[in-house]
């Protein structure tokens, strides 16, 4: 017998601005990263870029009218950094505050809950010229003011804050593997990055605690893909407690503790790679926990023992959608990963596992004894819109159905869950896959017809989530 859902379950979606905004040089607003990273030839899929993106800037009615149409609970966006502080710092641009109030107070006109993302990746491009952007501790101090203007003006209204999107992600990427701005590919730098990155999100959290908003809650959202091992071999055991640990662990235990794994660490000052820390920061790590644990969920990873002479190193990821084209990727000496015989996988190969939620669901309840609130979870598709205008995704019905049972499960088994939101909400801007890499319930139409449409067709995953969230949960 399966425990139900929460009345308060926050049935959700969501999306981050640069992917869905456009409007990148409107009203005042500078530029990110992302403005200057994607137009770099060869940087993205095709050369795509969210200059226009869906729109969302002068659409956002029209999408959160949808969302009451379809009963969502709760909507998570991100804060375009560069849209409120063009520089960085300095002075702000009151259009761009004015832009998340009119969405803001739209989404709670619905009664939708905004969960707000301070930070989806889009540093300022000022902030990267001027002292590179992460990489600099003094990126500390500008997120920390950034962030205060935003629970000064939005504390009232938004009660769910998360501060990082996926700092394993767009560090590892844009630091490790140089697939993201600024495009390094130097494993100290990485971990350097990583450790300033972890005491500024320390630093928002303590500021935000300074401010007593009422109600409000604040955490980050990471990227978990928890790891099996690949056979009952000891090594391959090892292999995947190795993985586990420096994939995961080295950030969720800074978040929920403020310290780092032993053995990670250890590793690390091994091979000459581990982060500069200064006096005071372990302490700040220790004082700022979070209130909930933000995870994005898609994929499990399966690892086997990797030698270290001749062992497979770097990854080769597929960004096409050509099933099959990526390639495992590990670290000599510790793991590799390898295909899993139980698990499908998606066009981009990324593999598809609901049981996968239910196991990191209770990882985390158990390692950290923290809410979780799913901020992300889909299936990026190829989707065709039908010659009478519907686009029939039962395959992503199918995929948020296994892990809305999945989720179930593990309330049954004793995790608390705040809520869940389906990457994504309409169609957007896959960072390195381009427009043709699909997760919304909402269709955007940019194929066929004239390009610059985009207009909202609900896929039959709209009218399915639809059911479930008026049902709380019950499929
Ligand atoms: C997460 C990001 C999202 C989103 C999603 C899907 O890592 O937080 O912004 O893009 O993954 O990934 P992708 O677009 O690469 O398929």
């Amino acid at each position: 017998q399966l425990k139900d859902f929460p009345t308060d379950f926050l049935w959700g979606s969501a999306s981050a601005a640069y992917q869905v905004e456009g409007a990148w040089n409107v009203d005042g607003k500078g530029k990110s990263v992302w403005d200057v990273y994607a137009k770099v030839p060869g940087a993205t899929f095709q050369d795509t870029n969210g200059d226009v993106a869906v729109d969302h800037y002068h659409r956002y009615k029209e999408d959160v009218k949808l969302m009451a149409e379809q009963g969502l609970k709760a909507y998570r966006f991100s804060i375009a950094w560069s849209r409120v502080l063009p520089n960085g710092t300095g002075e702000i641009n009151e259009a761009g505050l004015e832009f998340y109030d009119r969405l803001i107070d739209e989404l709670l006109s619905y009664q939708i809950t905004p969960v707000v993302t301070l930070y989806h990746w889009d540093i300022p491009q000022t902030l990267m010229e001027r002292y590179g952007g992460w990489e600099s501790r003094e990126v500390i101090e500008d997120f920390n003011n950034y962030a205060v203007i935003l629970f000064k003006r939005y504390g009232d209204r938004v009660k769910h804050w998360v501060t990082l999107n996926e700092q394993n992600v767009f560090v590892g990427q844009g630091y490790k593997t140089g697939t993201h701005p600024p495009a390094v590919r130097d494993e100290k730098r990485f971990y350097e990055v990583n450790h300033i990155a972890n005491v500024a999100n320390a630093k928002v959290i303590q500021s935000f605690r300074a401010l007593s908003i009422e109600d409000a809650l604040i955490g980050p959202s990471f990227a978990y893909t928890p790891v099996y091992p690949k056979s009952p071999n000891p090594k391959d055991i090892l292999a995947a407690e190795n993985a586990e640990e420096l994939l995961s662990h080295f950030w969720m235990d800074v978040y929920a503790w403020g310290e780092y794994p032993r053995v990670a660490m250890n590793y690390l000052i091994k091979e000459g790679i581990a982060p500069t820390i200064l006096p005071g920061d372990l302490e700040l790590l220790k004082a700022a926990t979070p209130d909930f644990m933000g995870l994005n969920y898609y994929q499990t990873a399966t690892v086997e023992y990797n030698p270290l002479n001749g062992g497979v190193g770097e990854a080769k990821p597929n960004f096409t959608g050509k099933k099959g084209s990526s390639k495992d990727s590990g670290i000599p000496g510790l793991f590799k990963t390898t295909a899993n015989p139980f698990t499908e996988t998606t066009d981009w190969d990324w593999t598809i596992d609901p049981e996968g939620l239910h196991v990191v669901l209770r990882r985390i309840e158990n390692r950290y004894q923290l809410p979780i609130l799913i901020t992300e979870n889909g299936l990026g598709a190829f989707d065709k819109l039908e010659s009478d205008d519907t686009i029939n995704d039962e395959y992503r019905i199918d995929y948020l159905k296994r892990h809305v049972k999945a989720i179930q499960e593990a309330i049954t088994d004793g995790v608390t869950v705040l809520g869940y939101c389906t990457w994504s909400y309409t169609d957007l801007l896959s960072w390195l896959n381009g427009y043709q890499k699909r997760y919304g319930m909402v269709f955007v139409d940019r194929d066929e017809h004239d390009e610059k449409t985009l207009r909202r067709i609900p896929k039959k995953s709209y009218y399915w989530y639809q059911g479930v969230i008026a049902s709380n949960g019950k499929q």
